[in-house]
């Protein structure tokens, strides 16, 4: 199989992933900071190590500011409901995926919320000025996605950040698409909060996710439990990261994601980049030459993090989607990508759209493979 489906969940992983996910479950599986027994410290001290690690990774100075979650949907879910108040006008991109537009449509209906959706370009690119437009004295939320996970296009997070810094506005990024390949540093973008997926480009195992939240900013929970602190009260503690993690963590999917991690810094943020950069490269210019394709991302490491939106004129994407499957054995994903607003932005809601997502353990006869099957495709037409 050519998997090249890693815009949707990073396959493979590093070795060092299963060997680490692995040796947690054998060696020391118990559970964080539920006994004062020699395993369970052990496993609060790695999962404590790779909060670390995060931090370092971001930029965030306290790594307890760091909470872990099973995805970034829910880490949105957590950043939003648990920030807005009735009456507040948040402000978003027109390239959001649902968990982001989901949760912001139930707090219309339910919450007396207001939200724009800021209008993109024809490659859903994004200028910073239309947002300052779009600012009220009620503005308490910009959200966006760092990169699109359609078409790949990358936002202006920085000026987006600087942004809402000097309106006093608080900036959610959505990181899913992107982390792990594009450089991020909370601090230097101003970001107050930002949701993440483990599983995607920071190559650890599915289950893992993790909010960031600046300090001074106070959201309700969504969950309340269990948190192995404060037992003795019927509260939940207030103390970050213990106020958003109910319940037992994905121990084993964390320690895993603590790999990935390892493995995105050893082998540099740059290079990683680079590598998928280049297969990028190679399917836009092939898609060109072959023709009766329309393309819908950009051919440019700086607007791109790193996916190949593509359709053939006149044939549903889901029709493509499964020849490359079953004749050719290359994984993509067609459709509309749980992103309708993109969709439209991208004027594909009829078709959907065939997504090429390269990893940085695809090959260029991978690639090769890819193009001679899309040329045969088109032949056949
Ligand atoms: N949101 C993921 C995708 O883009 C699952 O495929």
């Amino acid at each position: 199989m050519i998997y090249l489906d890693n815009a949707a969940t990073s396959f493979k992983k590093p070795e060092a992933v299963y060997e680490e996910t692995i040796k947690c479950m054998r060696e020391y599986g118990a559970n964080p900071g539920r006994g004062g027994h020699s395993l369970s410290i052990r496993a609060s001290m790695e999962v404590m190590r790779v909060r670390e690690k995060i931090g370092s990774f971001f930029n965030i100075k306290d790594p307890t500011r760091i909470c872990f979650t099973k995805n970034a949907t829910e880490a949105l879910n957590i950043g939003i409901l648990g920030y807005l108040k009735e009456g507040d006008h948040v402000i978003t991109t027109s390239m959001e995926h649902n968990s982001v537009i989901r949760p912001l449509n139930t707090l219309k209906r339910d919450r007396n919320i207001e939200y724009t959706v800021v209008d993109c370009n024809d490659f859903g690119e994004m200028d910073a000025d239309d947002i300052k437009k779009a600012i009220r004295p009620s503005t308490r939320l910009l959200v966006s996605t760092l990169s699109s996970n359609v078409n790949g296009i990358v936002m202006p997070v920085k000026d987006m950040g600087k942004l809402a810094a000097e309106n006093g506005i608080c900036f959610l990024l959505d990181a899913s698409q992107g982390a792990g390949s594009i450089k991020i540093d909370v601090n230097e973008m101003c970001i107050d909060m930002m949701a993440f997926p483990g599983h995607k480009g920071l190559l650890g195992p599915q289950g893992t996710g993790a909010i960031y939240i600046r300090d001074g900013i106070t959201l309700s929970p969504i969950i309340f439990g269990g948190t192995g602190s404060h037992s003795e009260i019927i509260f939940q503690p207030e103390m970050l990261p213990d106020n958003m993690e109910s319940g037992t963590l994905n121990t084993p999917g964390i320690i895993g994601l603590g790999a990935g991690i390892d493995y995105i810094e050893k082998t540099g943020i740059d290079e990683i980049k680079k590598r998928k950069h280049k297969m990028v490269k190679i399917l836009h210019e092939g898609m060109e030459e072959i023709g009766k394709i329309k393309l819908y991302s950009k051919n440019n490491p700086d607007s791109n993090s790193g996916i190949v939106a593509m359709n053939f004129y006149e044939i549903d994407s889901t029709e493509v989607s499964y020849v490359l499957d079953k004749v050719y054995n290359i994984a993509t994903r067609a459709g509309l990508h749980c992103s309708l607003l993109a969709h439209q932005a991208l004027g594909t809601v009829k078709s959907g759209i065939v997504r090429f997502s390269p990893g940085p353990f695809n090959t260029l006869d991978e690639i090769d493979s890819t193009l001679n099957a899309l040329r045969e495709i088109s032949n056949n037409m």
